[in-house]
């Protein structure tokens, strides 16, 4: 029986602020899937964190002409922040650059290379005369041989997501300096041997019953490519140092310490680093909360099935979680606990173009909290979910999205209760609702819309749960319409107060089913009905249509407008500013 419930998030690269497309690519999904598990009543913990190592967080440091090591101290608590002001509930935002990484990244490499699947090779790799230095990874771009590309990086095509080795480039240039003067030279590194791990890896990918066909597609073409060597150390200054103490154990020559370019600055490439980020982040999590051992209980249950572990990611970083990472982990000795869904998502574009962080690009978490507050953002976000697709923002439709959906029907409904609530019965619940009264027929649609939610939530479609809350909303419109309370007030003060009282029972489960979507708005309903926020945020979704709930001579409360509109000339105004009809 599974009785605990793991959540992480692909951690965000350091490298800058993250776009929309970020957001809904990996945490927010993650975080509307977390807080539906709590409100549940299940034993929850949600990781994420910053991936701090690789040639982006040095490119941006330097870009931002800092230390690399105060560049992600300060971008690390910027990223936080702004999370926290978009309501993402991680229980632990944590770092991959941490002492507690260091150490398991360490212990991981020195247990595979024990258990021999661990070698070491000579490689080509670029070298820049203007740059004095090797140029891995994204230090190196060039055209990519497979859709011509003309800006790929020397680990993976931009253009088509094909991941590349630097050799691979054609024209290749230095992305320090730009220059074209560079040339491949022989370097000694160590390699994971994933031929040899291919078989446990493959048998288990085919064991796994919760993927979608998808995911479980990309873990198999890479497979059946024929799994490669792969080259897990760079040359780079920051990052986890390649331990120097390696005893010779099988037949390899160490890496040669009287070699100048072989011993410096060698690192463990930041894929090889990053996914151990899960556990030590966990770690670092139950050293917070003042337990340290209790990141035990997530990563080496006593019972692989005490644990459900669900990874959120963009589509992009689906090979690594399916066979990269899963790899690392079957060479161990020490066992841990692995993945049972991978959650991977489409792109959300812009405009019709791609959201840009190098270039700028599109809107960024910063600036969006700016405009307008977390919740007109989150719920469009999950409304347009790049679920099954790739899905396009722009602020034509999100003001649409916001007007329509948010303004109108929620927003409205919630007014429109309020006001006449106020109007005949000066805000204190008049009715009672009683077997003889309660409208059986409403009752039934709205349990099975917030049963269809809580089932689409648990099986983690996001985009149709949010079709399923709207309609949540469409019906308490569909209900007061209908009833149209106010051709009944004030000459029969009875069957008024009646139909208000279900619209408040709706409205209270609005505010259930809104909680892991929009969080701030269910909230701001509590505080409308004058209801406990605990109440809510324990009430299941599915059990949250409760017609009995409010009594005689409890006073609601007026809380305001719950979404404002957005306008003609503010969409164009926007559009503009953000160059949204520029596709460079
Ligand atoms: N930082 C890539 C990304 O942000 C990478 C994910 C790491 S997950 C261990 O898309
Ligand atoms: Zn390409």
């Amino acid at each position: 029986m599974t009785k605990r419930y793991l959540v992480t998030s692909a951690l965000p690269y350091i490298n800058g602020i993250k776009h929309l497309g970020n957001l809904i690519g990996s945490i927010l999904p993650a975080d509307v899937y977390a807080r539906f598990l709590r409100q549940c009543g299940k034993e929850v913990l949600h990781i994420c964190g910053t991936d701090e190592h690789g040639t982006p967080a040095e490119i941006a440091a330097q870009e931002a002409n800092l230390p690399v090591p105060q560049y992600c101290e300060e971008m690390h608590k910027t990223q936080k922040e702004i999370y926290e002001k978009f309501d993402i509930s991680f229980d632990f935002f944590g770092r991959t650059s941490s002492r507690s990484n260091h150490i398991l990244t360490t212990q991981i490499f020195k247990e595979l290379y024990k258990n021999g699947y661990i070698s070491e090779q000579e490689i080509s790799q670029y070298y820049s005369e203007a740059d004095k230095r090797f140029l891995p990874d994204r230090y190196v771009e060039g055209t990519c041989p497979h859709c011509g590309y003309q800006k790929a990086r020397g680990d993976q095509c931009d253009g088509c997501s094909a991941l590349l080795n630097p050799e691979d480039l054609k024209d290749p240039y230095s992305a320090i300096s730009g220059s074209h003067d560079v040339e491949l030279r022989r370097v000694k590194h160590f390699f994971l041997d994933m031929p040899k791990l291919e078989p446990l890896v493959t048998k288990w990918i085919e064991q796994q019953k919760e993927w979608s066909d998808v995911v479980r597609g990309v873990a198999r073409k890479w497979i059946s490519e024929g799994l490669q060597q792969r080259c897990i150390t760079r040359n780079l200054k920051w990052g986890i140092k390649v331990p120097n103490d390696l005893p010779a154990l099988h037949a390899i020559s160490q890496i040669d310490p009287s070699n100048e370019e072989d011993a410096e600055d060698k690192v463990f490439y930041v894929w090889f680093d990053a996914p151990n980020g899960y556990i030590s982040i966990t770690q670092d999590w139950a050293i917070n909360s003042g337990d340290q051992e209790a990141w035990k209980k997530w990563w080496q249950p006593d019972n692989e099935n005490d644990v459900f572990y669900v990874e959120f990611m963009a589509k992009d970083n689906v090979p690594f979680h399916t066979v990269f990472w899963p790899s690392i982990l079957f060479g161990l000795d020490t066992d841990f606990k692995k993945v049972d869904d991978i959650k991977g998502f489409h792109w959300l574009t812009y405009e019709h173009g791609k959201f840009s962080t190098s270039q700028q690009r599109g809107v960024f978490t910063d600036t969006a909290l700016e405009l307008y507050p977390a919740d007109y953002w989150r719920y469009f976000l999950l409304a347009n979910c790049p679920e099954g697709a790739d899905s396009d923002f722009s602020f034509a439709l999100f003001a649409s999205v916001v007007n329509k959906d948010l303004a109108d029907i929620l927003g409205n409904f919630a007014s429109r209760v309020v006001a006449l609530q106020k109007k005949y019965f000066g805000l204190v619940v008049q009715s009672e609702l009683t077997d003889a009264t309660i409208d059986r027929e409403l009752e039934a649609k709205a349990t099975k819309i917030a049963q269809n939610i809580a089932c689409l939530l648990s099986e983690r479609k996001f985009r149709a749960a949010t079709t399923g809350l709207r309609s949540l909303w469409v019906l308490g419109n569909e209900y007061i319409t209908q009833k149209s309370p106010w051709f009944v007030l004030p000459e029969d003060l009875e069957q008024g107060g009646v139909i208000l009282t279900h619209c408040l029972h709706l409205l209270r489960t609005f505010a259930v089913a809104n909680l892991p979507f929009i969080p701030s708005t269910a909230r701001k309903i509590v505080q409308l009905l004058n209801d406990e926020e605990s109440a809510v945020s324990s009430t299941k979704i599915d059990e949250s249509v409760n017609f009995k709930y409010f009594k005689k001579g409890h006073a609601v409360r007026e809380v305001g407008i719950l979404f404002e509109k957005i306008d003609e000339k503010t969409v164009q105004a926007l559009t503009a500013r953000f160059n949204g009809g520029s596709n460079t």
